[in-house]
């Protein structure tokens, strides 16, 4: 297939993610519409590098941090039939060279940084200098969570109510807040978990508390903007640990069960418990596998440091409003 000269690539990058109100369930997964609305904190300094350019071959080459996939792996598969969405007569393949500065996998949500910096590559590739909101819901379309990585900081997923999802995008809450700190800690496993996907699909299928999540997400994503507008840092932090505690719970109530914990997250959940109890300020939200994402403010960082070290457990503290 004959290449554009002028725009021989585009280039995109984009940060991770973690929600303070969480995603969990679709109304629709072709479309991938959330039952609920979401919002989110990026975290700079993580996340995905993109090129993306024409590919002369009949498939699409996808290589992820310096390894070319085979046409079989999950990643590829799921990549091109997302990429299905842009092929043209002059570009029916694509080669998409990708690197992540996270471990993919590593309950860090390399696919929200993925499709977002492959939307924002195809953008530069193509010169459609869409709009952030319109690259949101392009990249809604290859991940749901990969809908708030097109921004830094805080981003606010819309549910949307439209069957053709064009009202399900995400923005930016703006906010400027120096204090806020998130503390990765990583909880050794190799237990391959169930995926997001199908995790979802199982619990809205199968699990009867399902049905009081959407309606406590909404009111706890409201509960957060509003705090995040405020800067109230105890109402923020102490709603987003409710949310993802009663997200768990929708989750191990799901047949097949879906647990993601292992008593290393347990351990930790119990040191933010009694650290709490001693007066300091610090709480956690967990997605879909066993680390931890610890929510604090900038004065707590070395207390809160102390106290996972004394239980051998390294705390990595990233500060989302700081130059890194
Ligand atoms: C979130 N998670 O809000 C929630 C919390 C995991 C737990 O979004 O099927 O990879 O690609 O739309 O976005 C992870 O699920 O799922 C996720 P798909 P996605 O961050």
């Amino acid at each position: 297939a004959p290449l554009e000269p002028s725009q021989p690539h585009g280039f995109g990058k984009a940060p991770v993610n973690i929600a303070l109100s969480k995603y969990w369930g679709k109304r629709d997964s072709v479309l991938n519409l959330p039952m609920n609305g979401s919002v989110s904190i990026s975290l700079p300094g993580l996340g995905t590098e993109t090129t993306v350019q024409p590919f002369g071959g009949q498939q699409d080459q996808i290589e992820l941090n310096g390894q070319v996939l085979d046409h079989s792996v999950v990643f590829a598969k799921r990549l091109s039939q997302f990429l299905d969405f842009f092929r043209s007569a002059a570009c029916p393949a694509f080669r998409v060279v990708t690197q992540n500065s996270v471990p993919t996998a590593a309950g860090l949500a390399s696919s929200a940084s993925g499709y977002a910096a492959l939307v924002v590559a195809l953008d530069d590739l193509f010169g459609w200098q869409l709009a952030k909101t319109e690259l949101s819901l392009l990249a809604r379309l290859g991940s749901g969570s990969a809908s708030r990585s097109l921004f830094d900081g805080f981003a606010l997923w819309h549910k949307g109510e439209r069957p053709d999802g064009m009202d399900s995008f995400a923005e930016s809450v703006d906010s400027v807040w120096p204090e806020f700190c998130i503390g990765l800690v990583k909880v050794n496993t190799q237990e391959k978990a169930v995926g997001s996907t199908l995790g979802m699909q199982q619990t809205v299928e199968t699990c009867d508390l399902y049905q009081s999540w959407p309606p406590q997400a909404q009111r706890d994503l409201e509960t957060i903007t509003q705090a995040i507008i405020q800067q109230d840092f105890h109402t923020l932090a102490k709603t987003a640990e409710h949310n993802a505690l009663s997200m768990h719970a929708t989750m191990i109530a799901t047949w097949p069960p879906i647990v993601y914990w292992q008593p290393e997250s347990i351990a930790a959940m119990q040191i933010v418990w009694r650290l709490r109890e001693q007066g300091v300020a610090v709480y956690f939200t967990m997605d879909a596998g066993p680390n931890l994402k610890l929510i604090l403010q900038t004065q707590d960082q070395a207390i809160v440091q102390q106290a996972f070290a004394e239980q051998s457990t390294p705390v990595e503290f990233i500060l989302p409003f700081q130059r890194q």
